[in-house]
């Protein structure tokens, strides 16, 4: 298995009893749409069924009286736009039925009806009903014109965009298939750090070409663009907001679009922050660049995501609270067309955040939740870390904004402040790798945040065992072994990467352990200005006596993290600048806890290669050896990152190793040599 089919291998159904069943069903499957999308889903049934009971089911228009059959049943639209998405899926008088308010519907039942058959379970009281909880579920794909794509680690880019729009991959159609499987309906084609080409006339055709695809799957093709683009493409004094020259350029732009993409998505938009343009350098506010934007897509149904990934480069200022200092002011001052989309932690998709403060702080600006789902800051492709905990961590995390259980959940889909709008984004993680995501187990993480994106409340075990069963194998011990591994995946890269709640030890390439880095561009763009290590002690303090960061929060938040005696132990670092010697609740001394963490962390990626091996003889030879290998590359790098932390850090607690712990057999010299040829150019 080369990898390439995903989730959607459809291997034959091997128990017997079940495949009989499944053939109860297989005399027809029945559309009276002559919808794209409907036809999408019949296709895909036909090919499902095809290669899991080995019958070619043939298609027809109507059921009239005839059993036997699946039928796809369209039904007039009452709800919102969320629960016409949804589908209800149940036997009916001797056929499967796939009821839904829309062509989307249809297909998204299909492909739940076909996840459900993957996994061999009977049909009988099949009776499943599900509508997604977010309306605009997303990826954002941070790829560029030139095919490589920012951060991403499985191969160059899969938009072929220098021989598009005459030769349309065929890939495409599988990457909508793919994504369509979990329910995502939107996806932005280009880097945030965006190009102002794609706003030219070719690029539009190539875009459309590729939106034409991803159209037949339900999902609509946004764009990133570069908010100077009036200045830099179209020749213009400048791209102020307010300068009716500026918002002429954009409103023609946008209908330029439309009458290439009728269904066009909208526009993401990065401005005024890491050196990216925006309505600042024109004395505007976020504000107004997004309320021009808004203005220019008014006449038709695109929206604008702007994002709140600001902070200003200000030695004195705390990074932490920059980007709801800028936009907790705006609130209620954007277009209804507008949905600000927060990172969901306060920095920037680090191992493990507390939840955005901005979450619960802007009731009148319908919030979205942008995650990574490319391992940036988790090992790029060669750790397996699994996410799904670290977004329900997130999700799950209560603002107290409106008394308890105002889950960021909760403000995202819309049910705590009411929002018309609700946005989950995920960074993508695919590539022009045959796999898709480089790391095998890495397609856990985009499975993840899909089934996530159309429901948060299911759980990252839930996710996990059925991506193994549907990627990996139908073996149920097998499988035990790698959802366990899975499981503790993220709380082993923590132990050796950034424990006790220590942040961002890196530069710019976010993979080589580079605690001691204190020059750069700028301070916040340094490891120590987010581990502050010293010879008293270790970590940021957030608290009033430091940056007061956590007055972002409500009293019942604050009271969980402002206290150094009471702070989980995950996020104590976060928060406070703790002592060598300060005895921690897990009756060990800062110093001693930090160092069986780091081991603990390291030697549990050899525990990870004993349960791949229990499920060994159950896997594909070629996704065994791959994950294998990159497993003892993980362990290596453990081991790198667990001596350059604690190497490091001992020359300012200036304490030994624990007695019970074998000390690295390198210098901190050494470590700080093997760093730099790595980031050699
Ligand atoms: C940072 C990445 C950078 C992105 C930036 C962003 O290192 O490449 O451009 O986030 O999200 O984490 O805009």
């Amino acid at each position: 298995d080369d990898g390439y089919r995903l989730w959607l291998r459809y291997e034959p159904v091997t128990n017997a009893a079940i495949k009989v069943e499944y053939l109860k069903y297989a005399s027809f499957i029945a559309n009276t749409e002559k919808g794209e999308i409907t036809g999408s889903a019949l296709k895909e049934l036909q090919t499902g069924l095809k290669q899991l009971i080995g019958k070619r089911v043939p298609a027809i228009t109507t059921a009239g009286s005839r059993t036997g059959g699946v039928v796809f049943s369209l039904k007039p639209a009452t709800g919102d736009s969320a629960a016409k998405e949804g589908y209800q899926i149940q036997p009916v008088s001797g056929n499967i039925v796939i009821s839904a308010q829309s062509e989307r519907g249809i297909l998204y039942g299909t492909f739940a009806l076909l996840r459900h058959m993957q996994m061999q379970q009977p049909l009988k009281n099949l009776r499943i009903s599900s509508t997604p909880k977010i309306r605009y579920r997303m990826l954002n794909h941070w790829d560029n014109t030139d095919g490589t794509i920012e951060r991403g680690y499985a191969g160059g880019s899969i938009w072929k965009w220098y021989e598009l729009p005459e030769r349309v991959d065929p890939r495409y159609e599988d990457y909508a298939r793919a994504n369509a499987s979990l329910g995502i309906n939107g996806t932005v084609l280009n880097n945030v750090n965006a190009s102002a080409r794609f706003m030219s006339q070719e690029y539009i055709g190539k875009v459309a070409a590729i939106a034409n695809v991803l159209r037949k799957y339900g999902i609509k093709t946004y764009l990133s663009v570069y908010f100077a683009a009036p200045k830099t493409l179209g020749g213009l004094a400048g791209s102020d907001p307010l300068d009716p020259n500026v918002r002429a350029w954009w409103a023609d732009k946008v209908a330029e679009i439309y009458k290439t993409i009728p269904d066009f998505g909208g526009f993401l938009v990065k401005a005024n922050s890491e050196g990216e343009p925006g309505p600042q350098d024109y004395g505007r506010t976020h504000a107004d660049g997004a309320n021009m934007l808004a203005a220019a897509l008014k006449p038709y149904d695109g929206i604008v995501v702007w994002r709140a990934f600001v902070y200003k480069a200000d030695p004195d200022a705390d990074r932490f609270k920059a980007a709801y200092e800028e936009f907790v002011p705006l609130d209620g001052q954007f277009d209804p067309k507008v949905i600000v989309q927060v990172k969901n932690g306060p920095i920037d998709f680090q191992p493990r955040e507390p939840f955005s403060p901005l979450f619960g702080n802007m009731p009148k600006t319908p919030l979205g939740m942008e995650f990574q789902i490319t391992q940036e800051y988790l090992g790029f492709a060669a750790h397996a870390v699994y996410e799904a905990p670290l977004f329900k961590e997130c999700l799950e995390s209560d603002t107290w904004v409106n008394g308890q259980g105002s889950t960021v959940a909760k403000v995202i889909d819309g049910s705590l402040h009411g929002y018309e709008r609700t946005l989950i984004a995920g960074v993508a993680n695919t590539g022009s790798d045959r796999n898709w995501t480089g790391h095998p187990l890495a397609q856990a993480n985009w499975y993840a945040f899909g089934r996530l994106a159309w429901d948060h409340q299911l759980s990252a075990e839930q996710i996990a065992a059925e991506w193994t069963q549907l990627t990996l194998t139908r073996q149920i011990k097998s499988r035990e072994h790698i959802v366990k591994m899975m499981l503790r995946s993220r709380e082993i890269y923590i132990g050796y990467n950034t424990p006790l709640g220590l942040s961002r030890p890196w530069m710019g390439v976010h993979f080589a352990p580079e605690p001691w880095q204190s020059r750069g561009a700028r301070p916040d763009w340094t490891a120590t200005y987010y581990h502050r290590a010293d010879s008293a002690g270790l970590g940021f303090d957030r608290t009033t006596s430091g940056s007061n960061a956590l007055s972002q929060y409500r009293p019942q938040v604050q009271a969980q993290w402002n206290d150094p005696d009471k702070t989980p132990l995950p996020y104590l670092l976060w928060f406070h600048h703790v002592s060598w010697n300060k005895k921690l609740g897990s009756g060990r001394t800062l110093w001693d806890e930090l160092c069986h963490r780091l081991y603990s962390g390291a030697d549990s990626v050899s525990w990870m290669q004993q349960q791949w091996e229990l499920a060994r003889n159950d896997l594909d030879t070629r996704v065994y050896a791959d994950v294998a290998g990159r497993l003892k590359v993980q362990r290596r790098e453990a081991i790198w990152w667990r001596d350059a932390w604690l190497l490091y850090l001992q020359t300012f607690s200036r304490q030994p190793v624990p007695a019970s712990l074998t000390p690295p057999d390198r210098t901190l010299e050494e470590v700080k040599k093997s760093v730099n040829i790595y980031l050699m150019r």
